[in-house]
């Protein structure tokens, strides 16, 4: 691909599982030798470099643009609100986007053919001046999978889906997954989304196609071309001499653990467990009799202040009657890595798209604990869909306890049991062949070259 005189601005909403997103499209697309201009707020460039522990080797094409927002007027919720109250600031915080965004891309059209904006869904109201700057064209990138945005499509118009009648009349409802206040912000943004060219999704037609085919058939997009690219996560993890000295302690102690015996436990970065629940995820891992790692932290409250400090509170003698056989890390842990490893047989998960597409390319079979969003849909499609995955928290009775008992049930059938055994052989084929789609010659790499070749035309 030659280096045409084009470039990328990339503009992600301001939450992590969406800034990993973009980054991680930015360093692909920066490969093609195209420049990226990577655009958000200083905290969170300060957050995607530390915890994605970016060097500027890996990332020299992609420059970063720090738009300072305003101060926050009102502190934000507690981050044990129910999603995505406590993420009201990132909402607040991308309004002011806007005029910095137009003008970083006003500039750089006057100095290149064509600037390609690639926007999260939720910058939608962000972007909407770029249909004024005649050589800037638009992509929208979707969080979600296309299993989510076509059955939520299914649900509106009827027809056939590509799914079984019996299955579908199972799909999670999709109350509860939002607020009033997010319900307002997206209202806002879809009142922008018009004037895309094409969208964007990470996720693979090894495992979505037909519902890839069916956005495609049902013009849901309003005959919009759809390139889906991913796992835009890194499948294989470098490892040099220097990566190796400072490799986290937790691989180290996975390092000494038998193949397939760990269970990897985090719910990802937006939610924070009540203290009953930390307890009964406790006493559950315990009962188990299983090894785990368990990431124990505070969901991020929309990068304005006042939580880090806190701390979630295990019960007591909890750590020491573990005896070793379970490790708690309470700050950002290498998530990839932990999935790549030879000792990480199950993930115990809220489902956030990112967490299952990392899950499902490095073959890793998972129990499901969905919160909001589109994660009740992510988590059907990994234990219906794919069946790589087991049930613990069913989205129907999202507002009842999950006690210890049914944790430890649930993590024994994932680890200790044929079922899991034959979960696991699935997923790990599955992983193998979502692995060789971004190769050279592999469905997901194509698309992406096609992406490259349409938008350097
Ligand atoms: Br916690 C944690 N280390 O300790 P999702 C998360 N991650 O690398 P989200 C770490 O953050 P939604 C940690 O690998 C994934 O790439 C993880 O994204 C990484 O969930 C990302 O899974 C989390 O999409 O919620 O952002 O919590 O995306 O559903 O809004």
């Amino acid at each position: 691909f030659p280096a045409a005189d084009v470039v990328v601005v990339t503009v992600p909403f301001v939450a992590q599982g969406h800034l990993t997103q973009l980054l991680r499209l930015s360093h692909i697309i920066s490969s093609y030798n195209i420049p990226v201009h990577f655009i958000t707020t200083p905290t969170c460039i300060r957050q995607v470099v530390s915890r994605h522990r970016l060097s500027t080797a890996a990332t020299h094409h992609i420059h970063f643009h720090e738009i300072p927002v305003r101060p926050f007027t009102t502190p934000p919720p507690h981050p044990t609100t129910p999603f995505p109250t406590h993420l009201q600031p990132s909402f607040d915080s991308t309004l002011h986007l806007r005029h910095p965004t137009t003008n970083l891309i006003l500039s750089l059209s006057q100095k290149v053919n064509r600037v390609v904006v690639i926007h999260d869904v939720l910058m939608s109201y962000v972007v909407q001046d770029v249909k004024s700057i005649p050589n800037a064209e638009t992509y929208l990138f979707q969080p979600p999978p296309p299993f989510y945005r076509s059955s939520s499509h299914w649900e509106k118009s009827g027809g056939p889906f590509p799914l079984e009648p019996e299955l579908m009349n199972n799909l999670p409802s999709r109350d509860g997954i939002s607020s009033p206040e997010f319900l307002k912000f997206l209202s806002l943004q879809q009142s922008h989304i018009n004037f895309h060219i094409g969208e964007l999704y990470d996720s693979s037609r090894i495992i979505e196609a037909k519902f890839i085919e069916y956005l495609e058939k049902e013009d849901t997009v309003g005959k919009k071309k759809i390139w889906a690219v991913g796992p835009l996560n890194p499948v294989q993890i470098a490892t040099n001499a220097t990566d190796s000295m400072s490799r986290h302690e937790c691989l180290q102690w996975l390092d000494k653990q038998v193949t397939n015996s760990v269970l990897y436990v985090s719910f990802g970065t937006t939610t924070t467990f009540s203290d009953e629940q930390i307890r009964e995820l406790a006493l559950g891992l315990e009962r188990s009799g299983e090894r785990f790692v368990w990431v124990v932290r505070v969901g991020d409250t929309g990068g304005s202040c006042g939580f880090e400090g806190r701390t979630v509170e295990l019960p007591e003698g909890f750590e020491e009657r573990l005896c070793g056989r379970g490790l708690i890390l309470r700050s950002w842990a290498p998530q990839l890595e932990i999935l790549e490893h030879f000792a990480t047989g199950g993930f115990m998960s809220h489902c956030g798209w990112n967490s299952c597409m990392e899950s499902i390319s490095m073959g890793v079979p998972m129990a499901t604990w969905p919160m909001h969003s589109d994660q009740p849909r992510n988590a059907f499609f990994i234990t219906n869909v794919l069946k790589i995955g087991i049930v613990v928290k069913n989205w129907e009775r999202r507002n009842e306890l999950v006690t210890a008992d049914v944790v430890a049930e649930v993590v024994k059938r994932l680890m200790g049991s044929e079922e899991g055994a034959e979960m696991r052989r699935r997923a790990g084929e599955l992983g193998g062949e979502v692995r060789e789609s971004v190769a050279e010659g592999g469905v997901s790499r194509m698309e992406m070259d096609s992406f490259i070749s349409y938008v350097s035309r």
